[in-house]
Parts: C-alpha cells; structure tokens; sequence
C-alpha cells in the first residue's frame, strides 16, 4: 500500500518539471492586465497565486483536486458508523490529488493517533492565560508555541536540508501539528466555556469524532456532522486571508506552525473565519427583540436596520462568489435530512435565506448578496448544544489548518519562492491615471 508521503514523492518530478517550463519557457505570457482598482482595492480578481489542492469558481463553488462537495462525499471512505466521510481523506485527496483507499484513510488515521500527543508546555501556556481570553487568540498562541518541535525548522537550522529536500519535514510537521489540534482545540472548549477536565481521545474514534469526542460531545450525530464540519471548511484556494497569510509567511521559509497561526490570525477576523460567531450573535440578538418565531416583514426590516447602523450582514457576500456557497448548501441540505428544520435557529437560518438576498440586492452594493458558509456552520452547532458562539472559528480552524498544511507543503516541493509584491505610492496610481495634483 502506498503511503501518503510516498504517493506525494512520486508526483513531485512531474510538477516541478512542469513549473520549471512554465517557468523557463513561458514566465512572459500575459494573464491580463493590473489595474488601478485592483490594486488598492485587495487584488480582486489578480491571478496571482498558484494553488493546486482546491480552485473555487465564483458561479460553481469549490472543487476539491477537481471534485465538487457532493462527489468527495460519494467518493472518499467514511466510516461504518457514520454519514460522513473522514475529514482526513480529504486531507489525502488534497496533498496527493488521489482519492485514497479506506486501507489508506485509515493507515493516516492511526499515524495521526501516534502522533497526538500535545507536549505539555502546550497546556501550561493555554492555562497562563485568563480563561476569558478569546479562544481563537488561545488557539493562535498554542499553535505557535508548538513551533519549538518543528522538524523542518530544526533541520534547516542544523544546515542539514537540502532545498530539493524541504517537503519532507514539512509533511511531517503537517501531520504532527493536525495531529494535535483536536487535543488543544477541545481542551481551550472545556476550559474556557466548562469545567476544564481534559477529556483523553478514544483509540476507538477517528480523528474528527475524537475531536467532539474530547469536547465531551457523545452524541453520535454530532460526531457526524463534525466530519462534515472538517470536510466543509478545509480549503478554498489560496487568496482567501488564512491560506494567503499563511502562504506568504510560509514563503520566508518560516516553518508550518509559524505559517499556520499567521493563517489562524487571519481566520480570526470577523470579514473571514471570525463570520460564523458574528453571525450567531447576529441571530441571537434578532431572537431577542423579535423572539423565536419572527414574521418575514419583521426578519426583513432587522436586516436593513443592521445595514443602516452601517454593519455587514454577516454569512452573506463573498469576495469570490457569485451564487450561494456549495458549503451552505450542504448544511442545509444536512439539516433538512436530520429533520433539524424546525429547530427555531434552524428555521429562522433557512428564513434568513428567503430574505437577506433581496435586502442586499435592494440596498444595492454587495456584488454577491447570496449566504455563505458561515450563515448556516452555527445554527448546526447550537443544535447539538454547542451554543458557544466564541469558539466556531476554532471549529473553522481545525479544518483550515488541513488546507493550509497541504498548500504548504506543495509550496515546498514545487520550491515556490519568497512572496514579494511590489507597492506603488498613491501619487504612481494617480500619474498612471493622468490625474494632475
Ligand atoms: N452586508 C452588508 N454589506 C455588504 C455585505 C454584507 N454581507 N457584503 C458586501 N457588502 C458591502 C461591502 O461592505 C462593500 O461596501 P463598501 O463599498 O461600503 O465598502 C460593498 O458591499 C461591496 O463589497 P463586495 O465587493 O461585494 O465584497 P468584498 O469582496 O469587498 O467583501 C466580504 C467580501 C465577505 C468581506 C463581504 O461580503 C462581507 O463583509 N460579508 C459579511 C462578512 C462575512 O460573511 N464574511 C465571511 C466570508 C466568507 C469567509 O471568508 N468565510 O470564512
């Protein structure tokens, strides 16, 4: 059976061979003009990233290596207890751009469970801090602290690692650092939000389980949709904030853990990963003043309010997307399955998308008024009882750090070089234009 760091070395000389012609042979072809709106208004639309794992279309959604979300639910290994396929297939999928066995899911689960153990400087700084710190900062900072056992950090150090050779340790780090984020990521759940027991994995549950497992969850069902969780959120190219962040710092050759907690910075922001909590929130307080069952006119005139205090809709617009978010789709059409459609936040998520389109068209300015995956990752989440809106984007990213590791770790095989855009000042842009000051 191959393995996965096997099934990635046989690939790399084909790819590289084909970045290096590219590269050689064709580096002068033009992929379309840069203009001034592009570049100070957040290089929408600026090809200017490579990304292999995931390419996302604005009218069709998210391709995994090519496979929409319904085909790699069909396609990847699940196990036999739940709905969902193993998150950590899709890791496979992303890295080797092969759909692996269940032999081979299951060969990288149980290296995954050989590598878990979190070392326990981890744990003390989680605990130096207040326990009402936000837990994506307390996710950020665990992360980072970890860099201390990084392989390719030591070896590059050590001046025993070849450029042709960097991939290696950064799958290996890969694995270890996913590994691991369930254990930190549940133990800052249990602390910040119940009685801070650490609750030890289960030999017997897959990665994903295990990370609801850990949180005290038992109920299977949220077993299974945390596997669609992981599956959902994992990765959306590489111009999104946390793959891009990540990817840059990774540029300077800083290791995986430094490169994912730039990456897990960014997921922090409430335009990005951040969304899913703020969009609880938003709900909640709408659940407040219109109480569990708003009328359409009332849902309807709570949205213009937000929009004329001069705040975002948040889970609706996207910087790429022109259609509803596949990923929303998929909630959706989960929660329907399990019959979660009369839960009041559910039923009031599914009223929001009858509405807040129209909103959005109507006041005229967002260039995509449809939900995406954010407007829907809560409601799931509070009906299982996770109704701790602060740690959604831990949730979010436990499963973007997968993307953002196999991102990371084709970067170093195909030797992708440092990031350095070049700036121009305002007065440039202006002289491009032919404005006179
Ligand atoms: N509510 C209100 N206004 C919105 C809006 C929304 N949901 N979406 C876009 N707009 C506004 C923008 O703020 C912008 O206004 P200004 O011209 O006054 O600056 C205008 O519409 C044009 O924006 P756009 O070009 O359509 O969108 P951007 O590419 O600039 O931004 C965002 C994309 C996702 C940041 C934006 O749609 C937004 O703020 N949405 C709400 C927050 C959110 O759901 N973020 C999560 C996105 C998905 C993700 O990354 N998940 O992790």
């Amino acid at each position: 059976m191959t393995t996965l760091e096997q099934a990635v070395a046989l690939q790399i000389p084909g790819w590289q061979e084909r970045v290096k012609t590219l590269n050689k042979v064709h580096g002068e072809v033009d992929l379309g003009p840069v203009t001034v709106g592009a570049t100070i208004g957040g290089m929408r639309d600026l090809k200017a990233l490579v990304c292999d794992t995931s390419y996302l279309d604005p009218l069709e959604g998210i391709r995994f290596r090519g496979f929409t979300i319904p085909e790699v639910q069909a396609l990847l290994p699940r196990p036999a207890a739940g709905l969902e396929p193993y998150p950590t297939g899709l890791f496979w999928l992303l890295v080797t751009g092969e759909v692996p066995t269940a032999a081979q899911v299951l060969e990288l689960e149980s290296d995954l469970r050989a590598r878990a153990e979190v070392p326990a400087h981890i744990y003390d700084v989680l605990r130096a801090l207040p326990r009402d710190t936000h837990p994506m900062t307390q996710f950020c900072m665990a992360i980072t602290a970890m860099q201390g056992s990084s392989t390719f950090a030591a070896r590059y150090g050590a001046g025993t690692l070849p450029k042709g050779g960097y991939w290696q340790p950064t799958l290996e780090d890969s694995l270890d650092l996913i590994a691991r984020l369930p254990a930190v990521a549940a133990f800052i759940y249990r602390r910040s939000f119940h009685d801070g027991r650490v609750i030890p994995a289960d030999p017997n549950l897959d990665w994903g389980a295990n990370f609801a497992h850990m949180m005290g969850i038992t109920d299977a069902g949220y077993h299974d949709l945390m596997r669609l969780y992981l599956l959902l959120h994992i990765d959306h190219e590489s111009g999104n904030v946390s793959a891009h962040a990540a990817h840059l710092v990774g540029s300077a050759l800083s290791d995986v853990y430094l490169s994912v907690s730039a990456g897990m910075h960014g997921l922090a922001g409430p335009l990005h990963g951040l969304a899913n909590q703020e969009c609880m929130k938003w709900i909640e307080d709408l659940m407040q003043q219109l109480g569990s069952n708003p009328s359409p006119a009332e849902v309807r005139q709570y949205a213009w309010d937000t929009l004329k205090s001069g705040r975002v809709i948040p889970g609706y617009g996207h910087a790429v997307l022109r259609k509803t978010d596949p990923r929303y789709f998929a909630q959706r059409e989960y929660s329907l399955q399990k019959g979660m459609g009369s839960h009041p936040v559910v039923r009031i998520v599914h009223l929001l998308y009858d509405i807040v389109p129209d909103v959005l068209l109507e006041q005229g300015k967002a260039k995509n008024p449809w939900p995406n995956v954010d407007a829907h990752s809560g409601a799931l989440q509070v009906y299982y009882g996770v109704k701790e809106q602060d740690f959604y984007t831990v949730l979010f990213g436990v499963s973007r750090a997968m993307g953002v590791c196999a991102q990371l770790i084709w970067d170093r095989a195909l030797g992708m070089p440092l990031e350095r855009p070049k700036s121009v000042t305002l007065e440039m842009l202006e002289e491009a234009a032919g404005i006179q000051r």
